[in-house]
């Protein structure tokens, strides 16, 4: 959706005349192809191109030229992006919806940076957790750490949903290299049974930790699942003791968890100001820790805070996240690009497009401004992706060949985590090639020269003309995996910020949960007192079905 040209002037966001001096520019290059560029300025390739903390962006694959990159910068700096970076950092309520501040970046700060808000240091409350969960860490993976019946943990269960867990499954697959072998790393989220009964099928109880992650401890398929693992243990173990032995708890909620049975001293703690797809860094990143180790995971907050700084102080034309927020918006409000796909070239960024999805789809996902006005404009592009060249052999034809505009990011390491023959090299030689293909496309007379049939020309006709930049750093270590979540944590700022909307809250999710519990009630009630006909007949039909056919 481009912006109505009959957006009122007094619209904070698309009557900025910096708003429109982009659609006016739009309109004038975006028939322009990548192949005119790139023959046009043969240092493009350089020149669009931005590193910071061990990563490289290349942008120039985007359809975009110096002027509109000017226009967005200038766009940033009239819509605030400065003072709402300052005001971040410094632990405002920018969180408004929820008068909360917003300070995942203080988890990552080093020891002994002082961060006063409302006259309070933050930093020893951090430090004191996270040196907890070092002890405790260590406890689990020098054996240490002893089940009920005396056994050393082998199994370390993480149990939670959305924030909760993605953050610790996405870093986990991403760091599983660096991880402590012997020990077994799983992740339960679903509420169908099938999830905890797969993870636990060949597990003794005995061995096994379970980490409850859950901000409230009120969610329910995270409770569901803690109450199902704690039957499981208590009747394999037969005491109701053994849970304190093999339950822990990271959760803002300390009397939740005690009412649940966990042992107070077996809470780690964090914070209302930290959301939960920012909250990786925060005690729920326990399992990442038990799995790496302290020094591993101290690179990782490093890393982290190396990207923080980097956002909060370098020129915005070399900022990696400001680039990158400021060309999401360019491809999803100016060029109509509905979806950004997520390639990562590397099998240990498995859950990476999935994480990403929460952290940009849950944070714009937004149709009103911070004043509860509705918006005129596009807000939050569908994110998506899978690791190549996996993708290569499904959905690439529609990237190529399709009729829709996809914007995509490449992500690479030049250097493997497991050199096998020449397999890496064929891995970022695909990674090149698909960006290079998807820019510059094939052209009707390029494909006749090639002697193809004529009949066949216009199949094997590539268009060209597909935005992506390419993100590369030289290797995938816990220092690069922080420094690449937190540029695009803060992508995502960027983005909201100019689009006006709140980035830190998700009232949308809260409309499903409440009718699945009213729900849930009338699925188990007898048939004379469950109130189904008060649902629309769609519903009502469903759950009349459902209940005939269990
Ligand atoms: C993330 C959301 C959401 C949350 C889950 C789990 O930003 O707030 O995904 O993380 O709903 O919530 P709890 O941690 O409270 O169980």
């Amino acid at each position: 959706m481009t912006t109505p040209a009959s957006a009122t002037p007094a619209n904070p966001v698309t009557g900025r005349p910096e708003w429109r001096a982009l659609q006016d520019h739009c309109e004038q290059i975006k028939g322009r192809h990548l192949r005119e560029w790139f023959a046009d300025d043969a240092g493009r390739g350089e020149r669009f191109s931005a590193s910071a903390v061990g990563w490289y962006l290349d942008y120039s694959k985007q359809r975009i030229d110096q002027h509109a990159l000017d226009l967005l910068l200038v766009l940033a700096r009239a819509s605030g992006l400065e003072q709402r970076i300052a005001a971040m950092f410094r632990g405002d309520a920018i969180n408004t919806t929820e008068n909360r501040a917003v300070l995942h970046t203080a988890l990552r700060a080093p020891a002994g940076t002082p961060l006063v808000v409302a006259g309070h240091d933050l930093t020893p409350e951090i430090q004191a957790v996270l040196s907890r969960m070092q002890r405790f860490a260590e406890c689990v993976r020098s054996g240490r750490w002893l089940g009920y019946t005396g056994k050393p943990i082998r199994n370390v269960i993480n149990i939670g949903i959305g924030g909760s867990d993605l953050g610790p499954v996405m870093a986990y697959q991403a760091l599983r290299h660096f991880s402590a072998r012997e020990i077994n790393f799983r992740f339960v989220s679903n509420v169908d049974g099938s999830d905890f009964i797969e993870a636990t099928r060949d597990l003794d109880p005995a061995e096994t930790l379970f980490i409850v992650c859950s901000k409230t401890f009120t969610t329910i398929e995270t409770l569901s699942n803690a109450r199902a693992a704690r039957d499981w243990c208590v009747q394999a173990l037969g005491d109701s003791a053994a849970v304190s032995r093999h339950f822990v708890a990271v959760s803002t909620n300390a009397e939740a968890v005690t009412q649940f049975g966990i042992d107070p001293d077996h809470r780690f703690g964090f914070w209302d100001w930290v959301g939960g797809r920012y909250s990786l860094t925060s005690a729920i990143g326990l399992s990442t820790l038990i799995a790496i180790g302290a020094e591993p995971f101290a690179a990782l907050l490093a890393g982290f805070h190396a990207m923080d700084e980097h956002f909060r102080s370098a020129a915005w034309p070399q900022n990696l996240p400001v680039l990158i927020g400021l060309i999401g918006l360019w491809n999803s409000n100016f060029l109509a690009a509905e979806t950004q796909a997520i390639l990562p070239y590397d099998q240990y960024l498995l859950r990476f497009p999935a994480y990403l999805q929460q952290l940009t789809m849950e944070s714009l996902g937004k149709s009103v401004t911070l004043d509860g006005q509705p918006v005129n404009y596009a807000t939050g592009p569908i994110y998506w992706g899978e690791p190549g060249t996996n993708g290569q052999h499904s959905f690439y034809q529609l990237l190529h060949q399709g009729t829709r505009l996809v914007a995509c990011d490449f992500i690479g390491f030049c250097r493997s985590l497991n050199p096998l023959g020449d397999q890496h090299q064929w891995l970022m030689a695909n990674l090149f090639a698909q960006s290079e293909a998807l820019a510059f496309g094939k052209s009707a007379a390029q494909v006749l020269a090639e002697a193809t049939p004529p009949a066949l020309v216009p199949h094997r006709v590539f268009p060209g003309n597909r935005p992506s930049s390419t993100l590369l750093a030289e290797a995938l270590s816990p220092q690069s995996l922080g420094a690449l979540v937190a540029m695009y944590e803060h992508s995502v700022f960027v983005q909201g910020a100019i689009l006006n909307i709140n980035c830190f809250d998700q009232w949308g999710v809260e409309l499903g949960k409440a009718l699945a519990s009213r729900i849930a009630a009338e699925l188990s009630a007898p048939a004379e007192v469950a109130a189904i006909d008060a649902h629309d007949s769609s519903t009502a039909a469903l759950i009349r079905r459902y209940r005939q056919w269990r």
